[in-house]
Parts: structure tokens; C-alpha cells; sequence
């Protein structure tokens, strides 16, 4: 096998890319503390704090291009903000500090910190609108979806690929009112639906993972941050994806051209996503499909942490056992 050779001009070094994993641990690590009790906002404001604070020590000259908000929204980790030491490749910053607050408030499954680095401007600036998105993992010829096709077509090409009956193919939809139609289609044709309440960055990775989690396909509406951020962990492992930013109003398609949208409802190919060498990173907060959960264990805090690489197709899982517990300013 031929040794890759990481050559100066590969943004995300090797060494650099594996840092993330710090960054997403010590945010979930913190948000877990507050899991369970009740309030969104404390648990995310953990996880921006830890999160930020790891940030700023990397030696990257980055910029936060998908974050917590516009800059007069949020006061931390917001669109434009400079992460770093300055000393380092100039990267965009896509981040989720807690992806799914509800779900860690309530201490349901499937919360994470999830961040993604990538070179600079190779990430869809999404603004925080819906985005109408289609997923499915590698293995498939590509265009076998299609976001403009039938959800029934879509269903029908993944069965033809599997050779299976509709009813064995695993579709993943948010169970939000916004998806009764969806739905209904679905239960028409006879395939499973996995509903989930919150947290489609998780959802669309899963169709990655199919041997694990047995979903095929990812169907509907969410957030368009989630789906750059998920689209970068699935160019990393060959997946395919489309996404369609839902620009409804006048204010929405001024605030899309103002972070770079020039036509509003164009339909993103995955390549258009994430078009550059990425590293996403994620860390379970709350056990999940994807992720094991964090869990406190006297004085030791156990994580686990996924990180995929686009550049080499690598995909890592860290089991990380911590004992120095005031790393996490505990
Ligand atoms: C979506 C989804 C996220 O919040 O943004 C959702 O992408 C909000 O959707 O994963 P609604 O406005 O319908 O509630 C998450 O589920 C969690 O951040």
C-alpha cells in the first residue's frame, strides 16, 4: 500500500486533525455534567465554553463559518468568529457544541458535540434556515437518489440496490408535523421508518453505518448547518447526499446572500456541501445509535469519540478513559 505522503500542503495535517478529538470530548464532557436537568440553554452554554476554549488552542488561523449564530446573535463561537493561535493553516470552523439540547436535557439518546475543519471556503456557508435534505451511505451507483424524486422512487432504487422488498429498507425521518405527507408516503410503500425527535446530524451519519444502526436513507427536513456538518462526515466514508436550502421568505434569501447563496433553490450535491479536505469529529453526550454516551465512573470520565478524515477515507473511534479531571474544570 502505498504510504501516503502528507505533504505541506495538505490543510489538515495529520497531527492537527486528531486534535479535534480533544475539542469535541471536552465539549461533550461538559454538557453531560448538565444532562438530564432540564435546561437547553445551560447544557449548550457548557459545551460552547469548553468548546471554544479548546478551539483557541489549536495552531490554526480559523474562522467560524457554521456556529451558534450571527455575531450580534451569540456571543461565543458566532458566524465570523477567529479560532486559534493564528499559527497554523487558515481552516473554516463548522460547529455543534451540543447537537440536540433537548435530548441531553432530557437525557434522551442521540446528543453530541460534533465540529467540523476544513479548508478554507470549501464548506457551504449554511445560514440557520431548514435545509430539505436526502441521504444514503457508500456502496450505491451514484445519482441513485434523488431529492426531487418521489420519496416512493427513492425507496424503490435503495430495494432494487439491495435486492429486498421496500418493507426491509430502514428510511430515517424527523418526527415533526412538517413530515406528515412524507410519512404517509412512506407507510404507503411499506418501508421502515425510524422517527426521530431531534438530532439529524446523528440521523444522516447513521445511513454510514447501516452494518450498526440498519438504516438505508435519510429523508426530510432539518437544519442546514446539520447538513454541512453531516455532509462532511459522509464525504469522508463515500456516502451520497443532496440538500436543498428552504429559503421562504424574502429576509431568508437576503440573509443566504449575504453568507455567498447566489441561487436560492439550488439543489447541493455533496461535493458542493463539503467540497474540501475535511475532519469532522464527534463525542457522544447521551448514549445513542452512533455513540456511546459520556459516563462519569468515580474519578475517571469515559468518552466516545468517532473522527472521520476525508482525506484518507479513515475513520476512528477513541474510547477515551480521562483522569485528570480538572482538564475538564471539574
Ligand atoms: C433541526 C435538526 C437538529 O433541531 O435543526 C432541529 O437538524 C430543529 O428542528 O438536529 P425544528 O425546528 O423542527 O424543531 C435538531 O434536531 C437539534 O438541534
Amino acid at each position: 500500500m502505498t504510504e501516503l505522503i502528507v505533504t505541506e500542503d495538505k490543510i489538515i495535517e495529520r497531527v492537527l486533525a486528531m486534535e479535534l478529538i480533544r475539542v469535541t470530548e471536552r465539549a461533550a464532557v461538559a454538557s453531560a455534567k448538565l444532562r438530564g436537568r432540564g435546561d437547553e440553554k445551560a447544557a449548550d452554554q457548557a459545551a460552547v465554553d469548553a468548546m471554544r476554549r479548546e478551539l483557541n488552542r489549536l495552531p490554526i488561523d480559523g474562522e467560524v463559518v457554521i456556529g451558534e449564530g450571527e455575531r450580534d446573535e451569540a456571543p461565543m463561537l458566532f458566524i465570523g468568529e477567529k479560532l486559534g493561535t493564528k499559527k497554523g493553516p487558515k481552516v473554516d470552523i463548522a460547529v455543534d457544541p451540543l447537537e440536540g439540547t433537548t435530548l441531553c436535557a432530557k437525557d434522551m439518546p442521540g446528543s453530541i458535540a460534533v465540529m467540523a475543519m476544513a479548508q478554507a471556503g470549501t464548506l457551504l456557508y449554511a445560514p440557520d434556515v431548514y435545509m430539505d435534505k436526502i441521504a444514503i451511505g457508500p456502496g450505491y451507483s451514484k445519482g441513485i437518489i434523488d431529492l426531487d424524486a418521489t420519496p416512493e422512487d427513492n425507496i424503490m432504487a435503495i430495494a432494487k440496490a439491495k435486492m429486498v422488498k421496500p418493507a426491509e429498507v430502514t428510511a430515517l425521518v424527523m418526527d415533526r408535523p412538517r413530515h406528515a405527507d412524507l410519512i404517509a408516503k412512506l407507510r404507503k410503500i411499506g418501508c421502515s421508518i425510524r422517527l426521530i425527535t431531534d438530532g439529524d446530524v446523528v440521523g444522516v451519519i447513521q445511513c454510514a453505518e447501516y452494518h450498526k444502526t440498519g438504516v438505508d436513507i435519510y429523508l426530510g427536513i432539518g437544519g442546514a448547518p446539520e447538513g454541512v456538518l453531516a455532509a462532511g462526515a459522509l464525504r469522508c466514508v463515500g456516502g451520497q447526499m443532496q440538500g436543498r436550502l428552504i429559503l421562504d421568505t424574502p429576509e431568508k434569501v437576503a440573509r443566504a446572500a449575504k453568507m455567498g447563496v447566489k441561487i436560492p433553490n439550488k439543489k447541493y450535491d455533496l461535493s458542493e456541501l463539503a467540497s474540501g479536505d475535511t475532519v469532522v469529529a464527534a463525542t457522544g453526550v447521551t448514549d445513542g445509535a452512533l455513540l456511546q454516551g459520556v459516563k462519569f465512573r468515580g474519578d475517571i470520565i469515559e468518552t466516545e469519540t468517532i473522527i472521520y478524515r476525508s482525506l484518507t477515507g479513515t475513520v476512528r473511534r477513541i474510547h477515551g478513559e480521562h483522569r485528570e479531571l480538572s482538564k475538564f474544570h471539574i
